[in-house]
């Protein structure tokens, strides 16, 4: 098939920066990959939490540009990359991903052929990937791998948890992120038990009254 230039210079990109065989530390951690603009909302969040703010919460800076990091430790990047309309990005990404420096990728897609996770995946092997499935109907798509071609994967649009699940595999060698983990569900633990004080002292339409 032939391929527009603009695709092939996105590969070529990736390919070069591959080469470059650069510190760990000035490359990005995690790499997001969806299947289309259209997940953004869910891959990265949009009134309802997504991988963006779960990682910028944890301190994360979004890396756009290979040559240029950001000035924190940890970092990631964001590509648009499909299974069915851009294999030929797909394989590069999943090929270059860990000598381009990335430990983890998050991959998601939407649709009955929600491709991209599972196809990442197998290419990016052993580099972990983090599928999420956009839709409902993508879930048996993302999960069903066959023996010896795992996935990490989460529930439908829980790009949130895909993110935690990243930083969790990045803490086992960070000391500092793990301790972030620790604060970061510290916080969820206090959200929980200043709402259930509030509905307790408050009785119920005294809590309706002030949500
Ligand atoms: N998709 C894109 N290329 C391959 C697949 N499976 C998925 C996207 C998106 C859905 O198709 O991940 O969830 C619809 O994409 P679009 O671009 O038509 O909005």
């Amino acid at each position: 098939m032939t391929r527009s230039q603009p695709l092939q210079d996105l590969i070529d990109q990736l390919e070069a920066e591959a080469a470059q065989d650069r510190e760990p530390a000035s490359t990005p951690d995690i790499g997001i990959i969806m299947g289309s603009d259209s997940d953004l909302d869910v891959m990265m969040g949009n009134g309802r939490p997504g991988a963006y703010d779960a990682l910028t919460a944890l301190g994360f800076a979004e890396q756009t540009d290979f040559d240029d990091p950001p000035d924190t430790r940890f970092s990631f990047e964001t590509f648009v990359v499909s299974a069915h309309r851009t294999p030929e990005l797909m394989e590069a990404y999943a090929r270059t991903a860990e000598d381009r420096g990335l430990e983890v990728i998050i991959a998601g897609a939407g649709g009955k052929s929600a491709d991209l996770p599972n196809m990442t995946a197998s290419i990016a092997y052993p580099l972990p990937v983090v599928g999420v499935p956009v839709q409902e109907k993508s879930v048996d798509s993302v999960i069903g791998m066959p023996l010896g071609a795992p996935i990490i994967a989460v529930d439908a649009g829980k790009s949130y948890n895909a993110a935690l699940s990243c930083v969790q595999l990045l803490a086992r060698q960070h000391e500092e992120l793990r301790r972030r983990l620790i604060n970061h569900h510290t916080e969820r633990q206090d959200d929980v038990a200043q709402t259930s004080r509030r509905l307790h002292e408050q009785g119920t339409p005294g809590f309706k009254d002030q949500r």
